[in-house]
């Protein structure tokens, strides 16, 4: 009896180390990789940055004709992992309701895609300092009839799913119907077909939208206190400084204003991303150019 107790409880034992064995080596692998000499920032692959990113988010992060990532996101991000000494950097895009939980556990190295710094969004990823501060647009065919939050009463309105345009419209726009979208070109494509009566999207998206189906920007939201950054997983800190002691030298040395002047013509130029000789004393754009 004492035998076969102590037996079973040895075959039990050897199991359980042979469970933490595999355990262990697993969490060796992909996404947990932490900070060595030739990984110094913990890439899931040394010598590689994988992005998570939005196909269709222009002119923020979208694919050219070719499948090709481009956008002022992408080259931001580009430019400044070329500034840590990577050039190997992986493009993927995702949903926006995926994209921050795909950084914190592990399936990508970084989020790009305008994603704006908020105090929830920072229980699950660390962020880099802000690159990008500007406005949320209800956008809306020529003759909607919407112009303000009042107005928007008893209309449906899309948002896409985990943005800061669907926190605000919850919260803001209670008496409106919200229609949730995977992404803004669904979305722009039911404002088009009046299955919905507006979207709301970013200030810059809304711009080509607007470009390329005649729609209007009816509502512009400040955003400044929610600047975007580049999400990064939590266990990743020295990745995390490097991008931002990198993202510091591309806006002191005009990098970051040269790509916002060619991603946003026209935009209002947000002072506090600019070289410090250029910054006059007001920190960020009060008004918008609508
Ligand atoms: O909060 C703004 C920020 O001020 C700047 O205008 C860039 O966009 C924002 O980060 C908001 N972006 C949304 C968000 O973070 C949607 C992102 C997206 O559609 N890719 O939820």
């Amino acid at each position: 009896m004492t035998n076969r107790f102590t037996l079973r409880r040895t075959a039990l034992l050897a199991v359980a180390a042979a469970t933490a064995l595999i355990l262990s080596a697993c969490s060796g692998g992909a996404g947990t990789a932490s900070s060595t000499e030739d990984n110094p920032y913990g890439l899931i692959t040394p010598g590689q940055i994988r992005v998570a990113s939005l196909g269709d988010s222009k002119p923020y992060t979208f694919t050219d004709a070719d499948g090709t990532f481009t956008g002022f996101d992408v080259e931001l991000f580009t430019d400044v992992a070329k500034r840590i000494g990577i050039d190997d950097v992986v493009f993927t895009g995702q949903d926006f309701s995926g994209l921050l939980s795909a950084v914190a556990n592990g399936q990508f190295d970084v989020g790009v895609a305008a994603i704006g710094i908020t105090k929830e969004r920072e229980q699950t990823v660390d962020f880099s300092d802000g690159y990008l501060a500007g406005y949320l647009t209800v956008m809306a065919a020529k003759d909607s009839g919407i112009t303000d939050a009042d107005s928007l009463a008893g209309k449906r309105l899309g948002v896409v799913q985990g943005t800061l345009q669907e926190a605000y419209a919850v919260k803001h726009f209670t008496d409106t119907e919200l229609v949730r979208f995977p992404d803004n070109n669904s979305a722009i494509s039911a404002v088009n077909s009046g299955s919905i009566d507006a979207h709301f999207l970013d200030y810059e998206a809304a711009k080509e939208y607007a470009a390329q189906y005649g729609l209007v920007n009816a509502i512009d939201i400040p955003s400044f206190d929610a600047p975007a950054g580049f999400a990064i997983a939590k266990d990743k800190p020295e990745f995390k400084k490097a991008l931002d002691k990198a993202l510091a030298e591309a806006m002191e040395d005009g990098t970051w204003k040269k790509l916002y002047q060619k991603w946003f013509p026209g935009s209002p130029m947000p002072e506090q991303y600019l070289p410090k000789a250029e910054q006059t004393s007001s920190p960020s754009p009060t008004s918008s150019t609508e």
